[in-house]
């Protein structure tokens, strides 16, 4: 097996096999420094010119362009010269494993070079040390969100992407063809995560693709983007639903501040902080107030019962100034401005949120309508017929009360880093112009 450049401190004096991407060649009068890479770092490979047996080695090297991959036979030495970590790589053999073209672009140089480049040539961007800390980031993030549910007694669960009705609103949604008729790519997970609990399972959760036909060219939207989803029985309100988001989003957070803290701090220059809880929670009718007493903000007529990106904006500040608190959930939105699926109370009011973290809209939430007859009634309100019986189906047998929420994760992870927008998050951006590579 390979050792990485960050096991190579443990192996010193020892004849290792080392294999990586050719960094670059620094070939100097009497001697030729090889910087190699891989993904946990950079380490130096010496080459002695003095040295008879070092001749073939010296030949390969220099008829080499960087970004080539090899496999290095050799010693591992601690050199207090050496600025790389202090340890060089004295070869023994050499052997190219792949040869690389001249370069596009320079990935070290991000600068001026066009998002649409880079993304028509991610794997070469990713080589940017920035880029793969951003996946690293993220699988972080979604391993200590999982750690965390799989330590309070949720079962991760896999729904299908192909649907024969929509699951959000209908305008949304992808139609594909399907051998003689039409499917649907599945806009979110969220009729099968509460049909899991129907099913008897009490805490589930998913994260998976998540399609929207959405039209927009925006910093936040993707056609397809990943959803960290999760539902849970037995709830008495809401507020539970946002409770356990805190909890979540802490565990995530310390997770990723632990292992990514110092380099994110380097690297993208923020700071990652961990919220305190409770997350301040709002009402949008004292939310409007606010925004307007203090930044003469109103809503637009078309968006009452609702919110906007400015809006959001604004929440985040608010969320600052007023609360000391990245974050703030905002309660009390319209019915008829949600779906149809979110519970209301006797007096009408929605049961649901929605999280605004770092200036935009994190997450939706709610506690579900788990009694038919009422739910059947909130489908007819919205004009919802056929496409959603099958769902209606799941109340009709015994369905304990349940609440849950949809996290989209590219949108934390470009929050996160303070990243500038979707198409530069996302490992393989989806939009309405973009479906390659
Ligand atoms: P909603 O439609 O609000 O709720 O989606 C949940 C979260 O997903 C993210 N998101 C997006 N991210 C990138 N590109 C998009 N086009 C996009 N659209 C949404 C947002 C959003 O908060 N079923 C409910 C969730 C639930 O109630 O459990 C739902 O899908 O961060």
């Amino acid at each position: 097996m390979k050792i990485n450049v960050n096991e190579l401190k443990n192996h010193v004096d020892e004849e290792i096999v080392f294999s990586g991407f050719v960094d670059a060649i620094r070939d100097k009068k009497w001697v030729m420094f090889v910087i190699l890479r891989d993904a946990t770092g950079k380490v130096q490979m010496t080459i002695e010119k003095s040295e008879e047996a070092n001749k073939e080695l010296l030949d390969i090297m220099s008829e080499l362009t960087v970004e080539s991959t090899i496999r290095v036979t050799g010693k591992v030495l601690s050199n207090e010269a050496v600025k790389l970590g202090g340890l060089e790589i004295i070869p023994s053999k050499i052997e190219v494993t792949s040869k690389a073209l001249p370069l596009p672009f320079d990935f070290n140089n991000l600068d001026g070079v066009n998002i649409d480049t880079r993304m028509d040539y991610k794997w070469l961007d990713m080589r940017n040390r920035r880029n793969t800390l951003i996946r690293q980031v993220e699988s972080c993030m979604t391993e200590g969100m999982r750690r965390y549910l799989y330590e309070n007694h949720f079962t991760e669960i896999h729904s299908p992407k192909l649907i024969g009705a929509a699951s959000e609103s209908g305008s949304d949604v992808f139609e594909v063809k399907y051998f003689d008729g039409v499917a649907y790519l599945a806009q979110s997970p969220q009729f099968y995560k509460q049909m899991a609990l129907a099913g008897g399972l009490d805490r589930v959760f998913e994260v998976g693709p998540v399609f929207r036909a959405e039209n927009s060219n925006t910093n936040r939207h993707a056609t397809e983007f990943t959803g960290f989803d999760l539902e849970f029985a037995y709830i008495d309100s809401y507020e539970d639903v946002m409770d356990l988001e805190e909890d979540l989003l802490i565990a995530g957070l310390t997770a990723v501040k632990e292992k990514y803290g110092e380099e994110i701090k380097e690297v993208f220059n923020t700071e990652v902080v961990i919220p305190t809880k409770p997350f301040p929670r709002i009402r949008l009718k004292d939310l409007y107030q606010e925004l307007h007493d203090r930044y003469q903000f109103d809503i637009p007529t078309e968006d009452v019962g609702d919110m906007n990106a400015e809006a959001e904006k604004l929440t985040f500040k608010l969320a600052q100034e007023k609360y000391n608190s990245e974050f703030m959930f905002v309660v009390d939105y319209a019915a008829t401005k949600r779906p149809f699926y979110h519970m209301r109370d006797s007096e009408g009011k929605l049961q649901g949120y929605d999280l605004i973290w770092r200036g935009m809209e994190i997450t939706s939430g709610a506690q579900r309508e788990h009694r038919y007859d009422e739910l059947v009634k909130n489908a007819q309100e919205k004009g919802l017929g056929k496409d959603v019986e099958f769902y209606l189906q799941f109340f009709k047998y015994g369905c304990p009360p349940h609440g849950g929420f949809g996290i989209g994760l590219d949108r934390i992870t470009m929050l996160l880093l303070g990243l500038s927008g979707i198409k530069e998050t996302q490992f393989l951006f989806r939009g309405p112009n973009r479906l390659t590579p």
